[in-house]
């Protein structure tokens, strides 16, 4: 087998990349290890920037997102009080939109399915060879039987547990765990705000978010060795209305429970992200912790980095946007790592944190709710970077 770019990985990086590909007329190969309705149901993030909308409007990818995803003009701020952060108002017109990974990634797969290339599911990588060569090549497994994909370039779109990264000698990693997960839910139940609640409290840390009017998708800060299954639906529905709580006529809606898992916190970040023709990209190079919602959007702009990139090669013969790649969006990673990990520790209970530490925590949160200076950076980052 032989392709222009092969794409090791289906998420949402990979996928969104075989399409910008596809438009740019280049010729790509996408191999991913599990089968599509895994992928089509793997529960993740929820919330798109204003640019990753674009992108995905601007890729022939929105029509559905446009229907049915939700605009979202601010979030609420919860500490025993409420704050709403306006952010057209703040950012000078931008917003937000919730609409799901799992929508998103619907959306692609039949998109590629029926205009792009091949899309190969239940197909693992095993490793990439050659990098620093002119051809390298990604060696897979389909159906028990192993063989080759020659490329031109390789992308590694496979996640944090993908195979690509090992391929990237000397890289450096940057890492930092944290001694705390999420315990999410989906329930059948419309939300119980029509905007998202980030509410600190004594107790931990809780989200109010949402996939449609009458699916709510909520998580509470757990500890990281949690097992879920030790969360009866009464207990997270107890312990989520007390971390709510509110002094006004507020009340949480309750409703079954479809699904819960925890997922661990952790900012990862490996540099370069290219060596030779093998490009990183999403999770494949950098983790960041939920609590900004930054994950799907550095992928998406990766992915948008990398294609512009070719596309110049191509039309140009120039490699220097190839070469700029890494630098290009490490710049990027670490202002989403920079805003994830602020909103990680302004929200979070830390074990162990002093009575001073905790003084600390309520006086940014107080900044943040009475400057209009520091409003408008949580305001910016939350919207997103510039892509590139
Ligand atoms: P993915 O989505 O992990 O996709 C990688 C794909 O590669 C496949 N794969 C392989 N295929 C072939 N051969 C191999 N050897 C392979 N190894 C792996 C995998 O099966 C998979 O299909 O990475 P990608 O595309 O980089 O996308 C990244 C995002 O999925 C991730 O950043 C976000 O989900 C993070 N995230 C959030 N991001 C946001 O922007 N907004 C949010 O609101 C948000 N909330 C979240 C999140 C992630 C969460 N979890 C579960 C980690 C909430 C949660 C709870
Ligand atoms: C989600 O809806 O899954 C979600 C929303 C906002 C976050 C993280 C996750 O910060």
């Amino acid at each position: 087998m032989r392709t222009t770019v092969g794409i090791i990985g289906a998420g949402p990086a990979g996928l969104l990349l075989a399409r910008l590909l596809h438009n740019a007329g280049i010729d790509s190969v996408v191999l991913e290890s599990r089968d599509r309705a895994y992928v089509e149901r793997r529960q993740r993030a929820g919330i798109l920037e204003q640019g990753t909308v674009d992108v995905l409007r601007g890729a022939g990818a929105g029509e559905r997102m446009d229907r049915e995803g939700l605009r979202h003009d601010g979030i609420e701020l919860r500490f025993a009080r409420r704050h709403r952060v306006d952010f057209p108002a703040l950012t000078g017109g931008r917003s937000v939109m919730v609409y799901a990974q799992t929508e998103v990634c619907k959306d692609l797969i039949a998109l590629q399915l029926k205009e792009g290339g091949p899309l190969l599911f239940e197909t693992e990588a095993l490793a990439v060879e050659g990098a620093d060569t002119q051809r390298p090549r990604v060696r897979f497994r389909r159906e028990g039987v192993e063989d080759v994909l020659e490329c031109d370039y390789v992308v590694g779109c496979d996640g944090y547990w993908g195979v690509a990264r090992s391929a990237v000698p000397d890289g450096r990693t940057f890492e930092r765990t944290y001694p705390f997960g999420w315990l999410g839910i989906l329930a059948d139940v419309a939300p119980s705000h029509d905007e998202l609640v980030y509410a600190r409290h004594d107790r931990g840390f809780a989200l109010l978010s949402m996939r449609s009017p009458s699916v709510s998708r909520l998580y509470l800060q757990v500890p990281a060795d949690t097992d879920a299954d030790s969360w009866s639906d009464e207990r997270i529905w107890d312990e989520l209305e007390r971390r709510f709580e509110t002094d006004d006529d507020w009340s949480l809606r309750r409703g079954p429970i479809t699904q819960k898992s925890v997922t661990p916190m952790r900012s990862y970040v490996h540099e370069p992200m290219r060596h030779g023709r093998l490009f990183l990209a999403g999770d494949a190079a950098h983790i960041v912790p939920p609590t900004g919602a930054k994950g799907l959007n550095l992928a998406v702009g990766d992915v948008v980095t990398f294609a512009r990139a070719l596309t110049h090669r191509t039309a140009t013969g120039s490699e220097d946007l190839l070469d700029a790649y890494s630098a290009t969006c490490l710049r990027r990673v670490w202002q989403a790592e920079r805003f994830s990990y602020d909103m990680t520790t302004l929200l979070h209970t830390a074990p162990g944190a002093t009575p001073f530490e905790d003084r600390l925590q309520l006086a940014r949160l107080d900044r943040i709710t009475s400057s209009r200076a520091a409003e408008t950076d949580l305001a910016e980052a939350y919207t997103g970077f510039p892509i590139g």
